[in-house]
């Protein structure tokens, strides 16, 4: 029997690392008291990044345990497996292949017997030429004009990644451009999007691996419709107007997109891991192709890090069994991201779907039921916005959140003392997180005894410090890829498929058995829940009554 295929619980080094976690009563102040270099210690650096772990409820046998849980659960064995091409992904039979989208031109990796990286660099080349004539004007829309807009119409995996890379990577974006996001199936979303553009100027790209997603097809035919009504009904204006990122050919011809403005990708690309595919077109036509080759570049720093640091040196691996320490032997259910960096405010939102797609499984590789808890729910907002809101919790409050502070030495706009207090506010929040204020403290201020207990700090509260220098192309992708292997290395040890989605699919279905429900003019005939059943002749009813009144002019 593998390593791996021993249930996680039957693992030695769980059951010593559950041991140890019995006997733990330590705070993080006795900890940093018994050995003063534990915060130069307990750091790791690797692909421009800067980790350090020291404000983590552990010691140096947590830490040894912890990576002896990763060689049993067989992380090694995991990781070859997915540089070989493996297909690793097997509920859908497929390979897990990101890194090759950002391996370097000359590598060789191999999918059923092809190299795929002369692939890769194919589309990206495509997608320069591309980028390089929106950018500079050469490409015109159908009446001649130069684009100014580029809508980006994609949802998951299609729309949070080149979301968060063109916010990340605005300060290098091109500011004669305008770049929207729309991936609602809510029309708001649509209408607000384009409300102040004009369609002779505007690119759409429609974004989606499978090219039939319901959100993004209903989006992209209305905005068909929105640009053909400035061009009376010319068909000839879709091809100069609309680009399709899809491994769908069929259907992007079958939609009226000319091919060869198609940027295509490959089902080893799972959609959360395809921002730096040709998912990623929006974010290149923002800050160009250099840049874009750029954040590829940290992307694949980081990988050949993961692939061979030990894992005692290894970030994404550390933050992995950290997140994993808390997870299972902590009972804690949550991790906080929380950037002190304006632009990457859409980060937390898409490590939401990045951590919590892929780990959010209760079953293992072998069909199994787990019986321990895997993903923690990822969740965050930039610092120090959320300082002054939910930080309360995480400071006074009776749960343990363990936080992931990230902070970039350099400013993008030094602005006056702006930055030092930016910095001085994300030290001074895991300062104050691991050393608490104790109740002597408090009362040596002369804090009367009735309001002392509420101004004291516990501490022992767990951050990772994720630094630095600057904000960049190379650092958002190495970042990136440390969440990515991070999640992997939680997955591998877990047993778990990371790079599946079945939970996604029920609320699917459902909603194709609603949606003629509520339009059908015949009442239908319900067979749902009676809570569900309700709701439905409610929504029809209400509904009903707005179309009348709309239908007699009262409706603004
Ligand atoms: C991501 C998921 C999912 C997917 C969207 C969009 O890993 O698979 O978020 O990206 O459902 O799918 P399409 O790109 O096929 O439209």
């Amino acid at each position: 029997m593998e390593a791996n295929q021993k249930p996680f619980t039957q693992r030695r080094a769980w059951k010593a690392l559950a041991a140890h976690r019995q006997d733990w009563k330590t705070h993080l102040r006795d900890l940093f008291a018994a050995d003063p270099k534990r915060g130069e210690r307990m750091t790791a650096e690797a692909a421009g990044l800067f980790l350090d772990y020291s404000k983590n409820c552990i010691t140096d046998e947590t830490l040894s345990l912890l990576v002896q849980l990763a060689e049993e659960s067989g992380l090694r064995a995991r990781i070859d497996a997915m540089f070989r091409g493996e297909k690793i992904n097997s509920t859908e039979n497929r390979a897990v292949l990101h890194v090759a989208l950002r391996a370097p031109r000359g590598a060789s990796i191999m999918v059923d017997g092809e190299n795929v990286v002369p692939q890769v660099h194919a589309v990206l080349d495509q997608m320069a030429d591309f980028a390089r004539q929106v950018r500079s004007g050469s490409w015109k829309g159908h009446s001649g004009k130069p684009i100014k807009n580029v809508v980006n119409i994609g949802i998951g995996g299609s729309d949070l990644g080149p979301v968060m890379a063109y916010e990340a990577l605005k300060y290098y974006s091109d500011r004669s451009l305008t770049f929207r996001f729309v991936s609602n199936i809510d029309g708001t979303d649509f209408a607000e999007a384009v409300q102040d553009l004009d369609a002779a100027e505007t690119l759409f790209i429609v974004s989606s691996k499978t090219f039939t997603t319901l959100e993004t097809m209903t989006n992209a035919g209305t905005a068909r419709d929105w640009l053909l009504q400035r061009f009376k009904g010319d068909e000839k204006a879709v091809a100069k107007h609309f680009a399709a990122v899809s491994t769908n050919a069929a259907a992007v011809a079958e939609f009226g997109i000319d091919t060869a403005n198609m940027f295509g990708f490959w089902d080893w690309v799972g959609g959360r891991y395809s921002m730096d595919s040709a998912i990623g077109l929006a974010a290149m036509l923002a800050i160009g192709p250099d840049h874009f080759r750029g954040m590829l570049n940290g992307f694949h720093q980081m990988d050949e890090h993961f692939r061979t640091a030990p894992f005692e040196c290894n970030l994404p691996v550390l933050m992995g069994l950290l997140a994993i320490w808390y997870n299972n032997f902590f009972g804690v259910p949550t991790i906080a991201v929380l950037p002190y960096e304006q632009y990457l405010k859409r980060l937390p939102a898409y490590l939401q779907q990045l951590t919590m797609e892929s780990n959010g499984k209760r079953v293992t590789l072998d069909g199994a039921e787990t019986d321990y808890q895997t993903g923690p729910i990822y969740w965050g907002e930039p610092g120090t916005n959320g300082q002054h809101s939910f930080y309360q919790l995480i400071h006074q409050g009776t749960r343990l959140i363990p936080c992931d502070f990230i902070a970039f030495i350099d400013p993008l706009h030094p602005l006056g003392r702006h930055h030092d207090m930016l910095l001085a506010n994300v030290l001074a929040q895991a300062e104050a997180l691991a050393f608490g204020k104790t109740l002597e403290q408090v009362r040596s201020e002369g804090v009367p005894d009735w309001l002392a207990p509420h101004k004291v700090f516990e501490g022992n509260r767990p951050s990772n410090m994720i630094l630095a220098q600057r904000l960049t192309p190379e650092t958002l992708g190495s970042l990136v890829a440390l969440y990515e292997h991070c999640v992997f290395t939680q997955g591998a040890i877990w047993n778990i498929d990371s790079f599946d989605q079945w939970g996604v699919e029920l609320g699917k279905v459902l909603a194709q058995r609603i949606i003629p429900e509520l339009e059908s003019e015949a009442t239908p005939s319900l067979r749902h829940d009676s809570s569900t059943n309700h709701l439905i002749q409610r929504c029809r009813r209400l509904k009903a009554k707005t179309e009348s009144a709309g239908s007699a002019g009262s409706v603004r």
